[in-house]
């Protein structure tokens, strides 16, 4: 399955590993990079020198291009832009904010410069700043969401920019690909599916949540805060979740709560405290599987619902 994405990132299959904060780091991109899709390692709000080590790490691991993920909201972002230029990454990703002063600095060093998008407005603008492609996310995404759905998002994304589009948010199998093409993506990004990676290096219970998760058990918080967060339903999120909408909270008090929740769910596995990030495809997530088993079987299923799609039309 070729797709203009393939050629334009040097990848054999479109398919990303979302950038995933505490998560993603160079081993995890590395083992996806070397299955033939784009591994991405995740800045989120680490410093510089961390995210520069990560990817000395993964260019010993793979010959293959990879990617960071730079979460715009960091209060890193600024050192964490120039380390990726002076590095020379193949790819950039960003999420939760606006990228355009960074644009020239990663396209100038010949990065590829792919945004995450959650509306037609913002799909529109980082074209014009250069963006090679862009990542039109749903809010059935886990983490930042915003307020459309992948199934509404990808096709207005695909009508109103000339770049591709790759589909992100609710895809966790190949009928999720194959759905995502149809509505006009040329490739899909995964992050639930990833996070169950042999390869991911997350705590072993927050591997063992998402695959005991069930179709209903993801809810958003911060809205309030003006950043809602979609993770899995635990003593942390319905806390979390009955003091939005308590008045008496501050929203410092609020900001503060989930404070370094991240951290304790993906590196101390805490079910208390942890703040479990995930995706509504997390109950159709099954097993733990290698990256490369994970990319193998997506591009075989959606091949073959792909081929057989036109058994419905004369
Ligand atoms: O970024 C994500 N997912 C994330 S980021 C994250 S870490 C975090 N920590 C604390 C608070 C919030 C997040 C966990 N998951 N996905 C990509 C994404 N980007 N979704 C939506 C957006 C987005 C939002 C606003 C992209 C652009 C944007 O622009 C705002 C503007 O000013 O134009």
């Amino acid at each position: 399955m070729k797709t203009p994405i393939c050629k334009l990132v040097g990848i054999e299959h479109p398919v990303f590993q979302g950038g995933m904060a505490w998560i993603a780091d160079a081993v995890l991109a590395a083992a996806v990079s070397n299955a033939g899709g784009l591994g991405i390692i995740a800045a989120g709000n680490a410093p510089a020198e961390y995210v520069a080590g990560q990817i000395k790490i993964a260019k010993t691991l793979t010959d293959r291009p990879f990617g960071v993920n730079i979460m715009l909201l960091s209060p890193c972002a600024e050192a964490v832009a120039q380390a990726v230029a002076d590095e020379r990454v193949a790819v950039v990703t960003t999420g939760a904010g606006n990228p355009s002063k960074y644009m020239n600095l990663w396209t100038g060093a010949g990065i590829k410069v792919i945004p995450v998008v959650a509306s037609v407005g913002q799909a529109k603008m980082v074209q014009r700043g250069g963006a090679v492609a862009v990542i039109a996310e749903g809010c059935e995404s886990g983490g930042h969401v915003g307020e459309s759905t992948t199934m509404a998002l990808v096709p207005q994304v695909c009508d109103a920019v000339e770049i591709p589009v790759i589909a992100a948010g609710g895809i966790g199998d190949g009928r999720g690909v194959a759905a995502a093409f149809m509505l006009g993506a040329a490739g899909v990004q995964l992050g639930t599916r990833f996070l169950v990676a042999k390869e991911c290096g997350v705590h072993q219970r927050y591997k063992d949540k998402i695959i005991g998760a069930k179709d209903i058990d993801t809810i958003t918080t911060g809205k309030r805060l003006g950043h809602p967060v979609r993770s899995l339903k635990t003593p942390f999120s319905r806390d979390f979740f009955s003091k939005e909408y308590d008045m008496s909270v501050t929203n410092e008090a609020l900001e503060a709560l989930g404070e370094g929740a991240l951290r304790l769910a993906a590196v101390e596995g805490d079910l208390q405290k942890g703040c479990f990030l995930a995706g509504q495809i997390a109950g159709l997530v099954k097993k733990e599987q290698s990256a490369k088993e994970i990319i193998n079987e997506l591009i075989t299923e959606a091949e073959e619902i792909l081929n057989g799609a036109s058994k419905w039309a004369k």
